[in-house]
């Protein structure tokens, strides 16, 4: 009877130790998986891989970089990660949507992923200046951007910065037709004005740079810096006055959702997101002036 019970003390040891070791060898291929999908060379929204093809990217801290659309890093975030998508619509006004300095372009992005630890994308950003106005009107970019300031007009270009919430200015130059400057907006320039803007009051939006040329006081465009590459583009049609916006490759967790217009505000001025991996959620948005605003809709 007593080498029985013994016999069975020592299956139950084997087996708990054998459960225990099997959770540390999942935690760890999970660490690895989570380890592999962090590629500087991938763009996350247009899911294409700007690493150079046949040789692994520099940059590029995923074993299994190929490069190119078919990229096995891509494969590896797509199946490691949710999208958020839905609709925007407006509440109690409207917004026009034609002409050069338009109001349809919306923002939407995730506060705060994980420690907001993500390379910047290679990928080149461009903003023209073309007919006295700057082309596009509005750019989301994650901070660390590299962006082109082009000039393809028949005169001189100026190019300077105001931020919109510290009032901080930054003068790129003014050059000729046909040139261009690369401006990188930086994450510590931008922590800087965090600290001012902390002071003022005025934080939980993005920090914004209203963009304007010194030699033609009509041109404006807005670059809105972002500390993720988990933000996308959406445009207002202007018959519906309606929307719809997708942002891939979002590893599971549970987020704050928000968005950045002109003049308008999300309702409730943010959501809240939960993200499974191989799902979709589904968060449909209103925006409103700011008065309806903070009235949680
Ligand atoms: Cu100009």
């Amino acid at each position: 009877m007593k080498s029985a019970r013994y016999i069975f003390s020592i299956c139950v040891i084997v087996l708990v130790a054998g459960f225990f070791s099997m959770q540390v060898a999942s935690a760890k291929e999970a660490g690895n998986t989570a380890k592999s999908i962090v590629c500087s060379g991938v763009d996350y929204q247009s899911e294409t891989c700007l690493c150079v093809p046949e040789k692994q990217c520099e940059k590029c801290t995923c074993a299994n970089c190929t490069g190119g659309s078919n990229c096995q890093c891509i494969t590896a975030i797509r199946q490691a990660s949710g999208t958020i998508t839905g609709s925007i619509s407006i509440f109690k006004t409207k917004v026009k949507t034609k002409g050069s300095k338009s109001y349809k372009d919306v923002v939407v992005y995730l506060e705060k992923v994980g420690n907001n630890d993500f390379p910047v994308s290679i990928k080149k950003v461009r903003m023209d200046q073309k007919g006295l106005v700057f082309i596009p009107h509005v750019i989301a970019i994650q901070k660390g951007t590299n962006v082109e300031f082009l000039n393809n007009d028949n005169d001189r270009h100026n190019v300077y910065f105001v931020n919109d919430k510290s009032g901080k200015t930054k003068d790129l130059g003014t050059w000729q037709p046909g040139e261009s400057r690369d401006h990188k907006f930086e994450k510590s320039h931008d922590d800087d004005h965090h600290k001012i803007v902390k002071k003022a009051g005025k934080n939980g939006e993005p920090d914004t740079m209203i963009v304007l040329c010194k030699l033609h006081l009509e041109m404006a465009a807005y670059v809105v810096l972002l500390d993720n590459p988990f933000f996308t583009m959406a445009s207002i049609d202007g018959e519906t006055q309606k929307a719809q916006y997708t942002i891939k490759n979002v590893p599971p967790g549970k987020y704050v959702l928000k968005t950045w217009h002109k003049k308008l505000k999300l309702m409730g001025l943010q959501r809240e997101v939960v993200v499974q991996a191989g799902s979709k959620s589904t968060i449909d948005l209103e925006i409103t002036k700011k008065k309806y605003a903070k009235k949680k809709g």
